[in-house]
């Protein structure tokens, strides 16, 4: 993610909505509190992250379902973690994935100051904890089993605009979002995970 928002705004980065529960996965900015992330309506509270410099950053939270423990990395480097997490859940399929807004309803209820504002690349997911050693530095030309930014099919709305770029040897997409409207890019529907 590159961003040119301030620590202090709200922004889903990711979300992932199914009929049950709107809140089923998602990377949250809460503000002056930091980041969250949240597993079926549960959240943990990530903190601070250092992301604000308008430089890109990879992040990488994991959530363990049988102890709930999670962690957040940012380009590489362990930032916070911590267990308890939705311990046992599992998360559903058949649901809609939504880049920078947050989903009240399944593909929908989006509120303006949720927007997340800049650049988005390389969201992958796996059903699995990847290690620390799998984390690394390098984001490029990586392949979520669950999710695979490479083959995934993503739809721009709005002001959501796509475009090719290199990421390392890697010739990938990167979305840009700008505030002011709303919008949401990557519906799709989801075929994973527990
Ligand atoms: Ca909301």
């Amino acid at each position: 993610m590159r961003t040119d928002m301030s620590s202090t705004g709200q922004a889903d980065v990711v979300s992932y909505a199914v009929q049950e529960n709107y809140n089923e996965l998602l990377i949250f900015t809460a503000g002056g509190s930091g980041f969250t992330l949240t597993a079926q309506g549960k959240i943990a509270a990530l903190g601070a992250l250092p992301v604000w410099d308008g430089k890109w950053h990879a992040v990488c939270a994991t959530w363990r379902s049988t102890d709930g423990a999670w962690q957040v990395y940012t380009d590489g480097v362990l930032q916070a973690s911590g267990s308890g997490l939705n311990v046992g859940g599992k998360v559903r399929s058949g649901g809609t994935w939504i880049l920078a807004q947050d989903q009240d309803t399944v593909g929908g209820g989006f509120e303006l100051y949720q927007t997340f504002s800049g650049e988005l690349s390389q969201v992958n997911l796996w059903d699995r904890v990847l290690t620390a050693a799998e984390i690394g530095t390098d984001v490029c030309g990586q392949h979520g089993n669950a999710m695979d930014w490479e083959t995934t099919d993503i739809e721009d709305f709005g002001l959501a605009t796509s475009d090719e770029y290199h990421c390392g040897k890697y010739r990938t997409q990167l979305i840009t979002f700008a505030k002011t409207f709303m919008f949401l890019v990557a519906v799709m529907q989801w075929l994973c995970c527990g």
